[in-house]
């Protein structure tokens, strides 16, 4: 369900049983207070990390989403204590309508195009998280013309 690799000692794959099986003190119970729009309950980043173990290389992190070829790159530094990986609502995977099986969350990002912390970087759909020595793939619109259109076909391929 969700892969973490690239600048890593050990690449591991988390099914949604391993992530529900994290110990309570990096787990996020309901991230709906931070935004009600975005239900569920996730891990802190920082407690994923530790399973994999970045290698002093790594320096930002890269959330792939297949599912819409979208990606994100972000400062590691910057990140590694603010996300969280959604990753359950209900008891069950956080649904596709909700960005699922897997998002990855900021709780209080910046607006759209002004940050490397911004509310773009709020990846859905996130399969693959890849610790990379230098910025990675980052399809983030950069100017409002971008993210209007960005927007404009999520819309579309939801009501598809
Ligand atoms: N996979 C994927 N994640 C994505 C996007 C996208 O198009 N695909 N859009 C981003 C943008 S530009 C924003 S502003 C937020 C919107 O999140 P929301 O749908 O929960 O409002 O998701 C981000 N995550
Ligand atoms: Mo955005």
């Amino acid at each position: 369900m969700l892969r973490i690799d690239g600048e890593v000692e050990e690449v591991i794959e988390f099914s949604f049983e391993e992530l529900a099986a994290f110990p309570a003190d990096v787990q996020v119970l309901d991230v709906g207070r931070f935004n009600p729009k975005r239900p569920g309950d996730g891990i802190t980043l920082d407690g994923l990390l530790d399973r994999v173990r970045p290698k002093s290389t790594a320096t930002y992190l890269t959330l792939h989403a297949t599912a819409d070829d979208f990606a994100a790159s972000i400062p590691l530094a910057a990140v590694r204590a603010e996300g969280i990986v959604v990753y359950r609502l209900n008891g069950q995977p956080l649904p596709l309508e909700k960005g699922g099986p897997v998002r990855f969350l900021i709780p209080d990002p910046a607006a759209c195009h002004t940050d490397e912390l911004d509310d773009c970087a709020n990846v859905k759909f996130v399969d693959r998280i890849e610790l990379t020595a230098g910025r990675g793939r980052d399809t983030r619109p950069d100017d409002e013309d971008e993210h209007e259109e960005l927007h404009r076909r999520e819309a579309e391929s939801q009501r598809a």
